[in-house]
């Protein structure tokens, strides 16, 4: 049976794998339509095959980085909506799911973004890291709201997610101090809110994000300055319930130090995880868009997602 993966499939994942494609929701986003790529550019003769055919393009996608949950809810998601018993009735499902979970992916950062944005006063201060499409759209909305605000932007090493942010925020006209993380802490007198986004929300509470959010967590709860992560459903890891842990991903030495000056350092170790998991106890509040939760109580929100037994959150 031939499984061969659409070549446009196989380049968007090798931009996950690149992070030319970056950011849990934008990942998602992308998978959705590769999947939806592979299906109108499929030429199966048999409904069978045309099934294998998007299994080898949801593994290929699936393989490209550990953490984002929302990159296999997305293909699941997928997956539930292509129904059928011929190719063409396959197909055409496909294609109307991954439209679907896009229009429900930007629906749901609307909704997000209204309900985070409560949290937010006029004149605040808010401390970002890395770049979180689902965090930013609270800042929108409470600019939208008419509310000013000012942000200290953390630069996020290796890979300077933050000048990301940086410029998303200049564009809002929003007053932007670039630092870089290790003057996390100094800069917390000066903000109300620290805010973050999630690759992977679990059970417990735990918030699994860009390296440097746990420590910038526990600063914050130091100061006493809040922090919320904005996280829409598709972080949600029903993995985590039934006793499943989150892999985090480790990257390349490279995007550390340059080959040639370690070569000069000597022998060294160089280690590069991208995501840590900050313990609920540290985070205030996760706000998604159906509603804000205090971390231990989202297990409440996944059980209805979720049910108690089943791992398929976007069922119905
Ligand atoms: C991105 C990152 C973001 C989350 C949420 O890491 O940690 O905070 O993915 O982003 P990377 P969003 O740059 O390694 O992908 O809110 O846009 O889903």
């Amino acid at each position: 049976m031939d499984t061969e993966v659409a070549p446009a499939v196989e380049a968007v994942a090798a931009d996950i794998a690149e992070m030319e494609i970056r950011g849990a929701a934008t990942i998602a986003g992308a998978a959705a339509e590769a999947l939806a790529t592979q299906a109108r550019a499929s030429d199966a003769g048999t409904a069978d095959q045309f099934r294998a055919e998007m299994h080898a393009a949801a593994s290929y996608l699936y393989d490209t980085r550990p953490t984002a949950v929302s990159l296999p809810n997305a293909l699941r998601f997928v997956f539930q909506g292509m129904d059928g018993t011929t190719v063409e009735s396959l197909r055409q499902s496909a294609v109307d799911a991954a439209e679907r979970f896009q229009s429900q992916l930007d629906r749901a950062q609307d909704d997000l973004g209204e309900i985070g944005a409560n949290r937010l006063r006029d004149g605040d201060t808010v401390m970002t890291h890395c770049h979180s499409t689902d965090a930013l759209a609270c800042v929108e909305a409470a600019l939208d709201q008419g509310k000013d605000l000012s942000a200290v932007v953390k630069e996020t090493r290796p890979r300077n997610q933050g000048h990301i942010t940086a410029e998303q925020l200049r564009q809002w006209d929003v007053p932007v101090t670039l630092i870089v993380d290790s003057a996390a802490r100094r800069y917390l007198d000066e903000v109300d809110h620290v805010l973050v986004g999630a690759d992977a929300v679990a059970a417990d509470g735990s918030v699994v994000n860009k390296i440097g959010t746990s420590g910038l967590a526990v600063s914050a709860r130091e100061r006493g300055v809040p922090i919320m992560t904005a996280a829409q459903i598709i972080k949600l890891h029903p993995g985590t319930m039934t006793g499943h842990t989150v892999e985090i991903e480790m990257r390349d030495e490279d995007e550390v130090i340059d080959p040639s000056e370690r070569e000069e350092i000597g022998q060294i170790t160089v280690e590069n995880p991208a995501f840590d998991v900050t313990p609920p106890r540290y985070m205030d509040a996760i706000v998604t868009e159906r509603g804000q939760f205090p971390p231990e109580s989202i297990v409440t929100l996944m059980r209805e997602l979720f049910g108690e037994t089943s791992a398929r959150p976007w069922e119905g």
